[in-house]
């Protein structure tokens, strides 16, 4: 479909709870062989498996609560979001949270609370987290405001509830502006694509508190930048190594090392790849991609997952594989409510 589809907003948000969902099965494993990634994904075909079986994550459960927070409020709500963060982890907390943020979740959940930033500055010493779980379910910041300056301030804010630290609430700006884009086709011009992330990105780490962390963290001067401009690097070469790519960009859990990389993911899967089947399309191509280079594999395929959907369109998605993953069809659902919020927002499209 054209910019801002429904097909698009409809692949973005299914994509993520895919790569949430599949991605669980190599979390944390070192590295994962092609072969038992493309097994694992042939058996999401075999029916007999049943629906559904395959349950989401944190990520999931997060976005979900982003998504309906704002649907209920036609935009931002600070209260209502933590609230809902807060309420979410007491009902399923066994979802695969990071030890960290539980702490910031726990808290959240008193109804005293006079600012509910504070939690999340009180994490790691007062540093607050460079995790990646503010930038896990920063997709639907994208899909929900059509104004790229309301995408990079609420996508921050959205972050700050639970991740304080710069490195963490900047790496949700970056994913959700990533998605922004896709969604506007900009991912038929790869090469500008990155490009308007690096002007983007210079500027969201140009503040006083970015350039703090990033020298207390030994970290480059705008490290954000500094790893895209590895993904220019990478994109640019015709061979690329799975050891490379992870060595480069990273497949840890701290947004730095991580949010880069599911942008290489999808750049990286434009094309047809030697180590992919053949009649894998592109947003097959950038889950299996995703989940080869192990480490974070759900998150990293999540947010992959959502950038690369909102590119394909649902139409991308084989049925089997949503099938199998807990909450897609509600995901697609509500992609249509926010695709109405998007286009109907007095700012325009
Ligand atoms: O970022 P967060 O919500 O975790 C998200 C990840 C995703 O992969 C999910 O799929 C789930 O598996 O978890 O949770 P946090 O606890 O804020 O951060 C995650 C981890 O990053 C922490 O448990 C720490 O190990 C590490 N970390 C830090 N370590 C030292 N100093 C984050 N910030 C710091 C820090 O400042
Ligand atoms: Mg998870
Ligand atoms: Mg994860």
């Amino acid at each position: 479909g054209g910019p801002a589809s429904l097909s698009r907003f409809r692949g973005a948000l299914v994509a993520a709870v895919l790569g949430d969902c599949v991605g669980g099965e190599f979390e944390g494993a070192e590295e994962v062989p092609m072969e038992r990634v493309l097994q694992h994904l042939n058996s999401l075909d075999d029916e007999t498996k049943g629906t559904g079986n395959l349950d989401y994550s944190d990520d999931t459960a997060m976005a979900r609560c982003v998504v309906r927070s704002i649907l209920a409020h036609a935009g931002y709500d600070e209260r209502d979001m933590a609230h809902r963060f807060a309420k979410e982890y007491g009902e399923s907390p066994d979802r695969g949270y990071g030890t960290g943020v539980v702490h910031v979740l726990k808290k959240l959940s008193s109804s005293h609370l006079s600012d509910v930033y504070q939690p999340a500055r009180d994490q790691f010493n007062g540093r607050g987290s460079f995790g990646n779980g503010g930038a896990m379910r920063a997709a639907p910041f994208a899909l929900a405001f059509p104004k790229l300056a309301d995408v990079r301030r609420f996508a921050r804010l959205g972050a700050m509830l639970t991740h304080s630290c710069s490195l963490g609430y900047n790496g949700a700006v970056l994913q959700a502006l990533a998605v922004h884009l896709s969604l506007q086709g900009a991912l038929d011009l790869p090469q500008q694509f990155i490009s308007r992330l690096i002007t983007e990105m210079e500027d969201v780490e140009s503040d006083d508190m970015s350039r703090k962390d990033a020298r207390i963290l030994k970290e480059a001067e705008k490290p954000f930048c500094d790893r895209l401009h590895r993904v220019r690097d990478l994109m640019d070469r015709s061979k690329v190594s799975i050891e490379e790519v992870i060595s480069e960009l990273g497949n840890g859990i701290a947004a730095l090392h991580s949010v880069p990389t599911a942008i290489f993911c999808v750049l990286h899967c434009l094309e047809p790849r030697e180590c992919l089947p053949e009649n894998y399309g592109g947003l097959e191509r950038t889950i299996a991609y995703s989940l080869a280079l192990g480490g974070d594999t759900d998150t990293i395929a999540c947010m992959a997952g959502a950038i690369a959907g909102a590119h394909y369109g649902i139409e991308a998605i084989p049925q089997s594989w949503i099938n199998c993953c807990e909450g897609a069809e509600d995901a697609d659902v509500t992609a249509e409510r926010l695709h109405a919020l998007y286009h109907q927002s007095p700012q325009g499209g």
